[in-house]
């Protein structure tokens, strides 16, 4: 046989071998390979049972995504899990990796299935906007019940082999490192065992309030998305008394309606701009790192700690820097605070907050940064003091030691112009609570050397964050975006709207929280206190009267002390006070308006980031929203979400306004393109 399927007679038991890198995704060359391998032990009357397995570091971890969309090559993965199932010869799935999505539906095909202990199951295609297609809505619940099949495919998280091994997706628990003998002994061990237990014989009892309380406890996760409330409609299905054959014929339609959909383009866009954002243009994938052993922080306040924590949490020992001993204890015992609530969550064991704890040293001499391959800066937003600490670190650090800032708007070049090495800065601009939040921006200085930026993107990963590189503006791409959308909300105020109105459109659209909203959450304050007799804009007026947001329990809402918010009738007057300062009259303004001034004006600021190369794709700019800002990835980030709306309606919208229109928008939309 040849391609990526081989097969393996050990005496009376035939060893299918699928090896397809890097993840032995379910390619059409992969089934064709699945389905003669079934036909050759069928036909040989030597072989009594099948193993199936894969080489490599995974067993099949789903159909292969990038044949959506395109024309279908037979056979289908649901005809080669039938074929499996049907065949009367026992068939042993052997499982190491991830058994993710059409991968766990070949396992639910086969009579039985085996896993090493560190081995994953589970069913994924929600977060791509889909279900298993492959009969795992019906063959899930009519093997582990409802409630296991609830959670495997509309939350689509995976399980453990000893949760599988409970659940019974899985038989039998084989050795880490004897897979292939172990499963070739049960293979043995059952293959004459009659009749074959089959997914498609068994039944699935109702549970109706399993459901109600399924969908209650996940409203919130859910919200927005098409994807889940299918998986659930497809499990109920399986469990109401239709038969198999009715089940899998209602799955096939649910699944095409999803295929088809927008949503499912979005998040599938976004699982390979994900990974495509790591890859830096014109840089050898295979350049030489930095090893990067020991991490410096300076700064123990809320960003400095949490930036500390992420490579804590990696097992990369920090030695962090303050000015002060208060400031210093008070960073590293939120820390520690930190660590103590998850390990009593039960996200980490205690050992683990230990350990973490035990790989940082907290001190006020900058000279202990000497032995770090990466210092990070994490003081408060001032050029002269940023330039101060790099002309320091410039005589402390030793030679290669990378040195980064994490500012969010500030000219990484003028910092990387106050040492002697510019080639080793760089922005590492990470978002806060940096220990949640999944996004890093890392900001290529004009002089940043090759390997400083491909180590600190390699880095990034190690440390299980989502980077994106970004060029040197204001802003870099996430905060320049927001500019636009937030000087357009003000206006709105000023011209009619409310906070109430345009959060609305914006939570309705599917973000998190709406403009206003935010500023409550991050401040109103923020930038007003360097001159508090400053009364130039509504922000400035709330937050001369106290109004600072969720912190003073009034902002653009009154809050009660449960944070509930409530429209404020003071902001009201407020806004009334200004526009008739301004002369201007108040008038009637629609959600398409508020859409059109907010979200379009952030597309063209994206195309502007492109045109000038300070973002290197699209793709890219989706990413920083999504993991940023909580775009939701249903629309699969601003870029995306522009082309899914059509470019010519977006130039359209923002030429009714008077805007001008970055040239790439226009002339994409001239050329019918898209940015993706
Ligand atoms: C499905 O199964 C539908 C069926 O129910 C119904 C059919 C009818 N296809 O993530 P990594 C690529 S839907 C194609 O960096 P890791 C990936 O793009 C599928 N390509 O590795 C990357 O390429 P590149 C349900 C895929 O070790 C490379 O492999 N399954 C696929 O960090 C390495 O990936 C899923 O949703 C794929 N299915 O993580 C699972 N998967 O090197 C999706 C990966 O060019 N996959 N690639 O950038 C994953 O979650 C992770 O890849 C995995 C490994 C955990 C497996």
């Amino acid at each position: 046989m040849t391609g990526p399927i081989t097969t393996e007679l050990h005496d009376d038991v035939l060893v299918i071998i699928s090896n397809n890198p890097p993840v032995n995704a379910l390619g059409a060359a992969v089934r064709q390979g699945l389905e003669a391998g079934i036909k050759e032990g069928l036909a040989n009357d030597a072989v009594k049972a099948m193993v199936i397995r894969c080489d490599g570091r995974t067993f099949f971890a789903g159909a292969d995504i990038t044949e959506f969309g395109r024309p279908m090559q037979e056979p289908g993965l649901p005809t080669v899990v039938d074929m499996i199932e049907m065949a009367d010869k026992p068939v042993v799935a052997a499982i190491h990796g991830t058994a993710l999505g059409g991968g766990c539906e070949v396992t639910l095909g086969c009579h039985y299935r085996i896993a090493v202990p560190s081995a994953k199951i589970g069913t994924p295609e929600v977060k791509l906007g889909l279900l298993p297609g492959a009969g795992g809505t019906q063959r899930i619940p009519r093997i582990a019940g409802v409630k296991v099949a609830l959670e495997l495919t509309a939350k689509g998280d995976p399980m453990s082999a000893k949760m599988a091994l409970g659940a019974g997706l899985i038989d039998r628990v084989a050795g880490e490192d004897s897979l292939v003998a172990d499963a070739i002994a049960f293979a043995r061990d059952i293959a004459a065992a009659r009749p074959l237990p089959r997914a498609r014989e068994k039944t699935a009892k109702a549970d109706p309030e399993a459901v109600a309380a399924f969908k209650k406890d996940n409203a919130k996760r859910f919200r927005g998305f098409d994807a889940p409330a299918a998986n659930i409609a497809c499990v109920e299905k399986a469990a109401d008394g239709s038969s198999f054959e009715e089940g899998i014929a209602f799955e096939r339609a649910e699944f095409m309606k999803l295929m088809m959909g927008v949503q499912s383009a979005a998040q599938r866009h976004i699982f390979f701009a994900e990974r495509q954002a790591a890859k830096i243009d014109g840089i050898d994938p295979k350049i030489a790192l930095r090893p990067i052993k020991k991490v410096g922080v300076i700064g123990a306040g809320t960003m400095g700690g949490g930036i500390s924590m992420n490579f804590l949490s990696a097992g990369i020992p920090v030695t962090i820097v303050e000015m002060a001993q208060d400031a210093l204890d008070r960073g590293t015992g939120t820390i520690r605070k930190n660590y103590e609530a998850s390990a009593s969550k039960g996200r980490i064991k205690p050992e683990q907050a230990e350990a973490a704890m035990g790989a940082l040293t907290a001190t006020l001499d900058f000279a202990a940064l000497a032995d770090c391959d990466l210092v990070i800066e994490a003081v408060y937003e001032n050029m002269d003091v940023k330039k101060e600490i790099f002309g320091k670190l410039d005589a402390i650090c030793k030679p290669g030691a990378i040195l980064a800032s994490n500012t969010s708007y500030l000219d990484v070049n003028a910092i990387a112009a106050a040492t002697n090495r510019p080639g080793d800065v760089l922005g590492m601009h990470f978002f806060s609570p940096a220990n949640v939040m999944k996004l890093l921006e890392v900001v290529r200085g004009e002089k940043t050397s090759d390997d400083v930026l491909a180590t600190v993107m390699a880095l990034a990963k190690t440390i299980k964050k989502v980077a994106v590189v970004a060029g040197v503006c204001d802003g870099f791409i996430g905060n320049r975006m927001l500019k636009p959308r937030q000087i357009e909300a003000m206006k709105l105020l000023m011209e009619g709207a409310t906070p109430e109105q345009i959060d609305r459109v914006h939570v309705a659209f599917g973000m998190p929280m709406g403009p206003f909203q935010m500023s409550d959450l991050a401040g109103v304050d923020i930038g007003w206190h360097r001159d508090p007799t400053r009364i130039e804009s509504i922000r400035d007026a709330l937050a001369a009267e106290g109004r600072w947001g969720q912190k003073t329990q009034k902002g653009f809402y009154d809050y009660d002390e449960k944070r509930n918010p409530t429209p404020s009738p003071r902001v009201a007057e407020i806004i009334e006070d200004f526009r008739a300062k301004s002369n201007m009259q108040k008038r009637e303004i629609s959600d398409e308006e508020i859409i059109e001034k907010t979200l379009y004006t952030m597309v063209n600021e994206g195309a502007l980031i492109l045109e000038e190369k300070m973002a290197q794709r699209a793709s890219d700019i989706d990413v920083v929203w999504i993991y940023g800002y909580g775009w939701p990835i249903y629309r699969g980030g601003p870029m995306f979400w522009a082309d899914s709306e059509g470019l010519k309606k977006i130039v359209a919208g923002l030429e009714k306004h008077g805007f001008a229109v970055s040239e790439l928008l226009k002339s994409k939309a001239e050329s019918n393109g898209r940015f993706n």
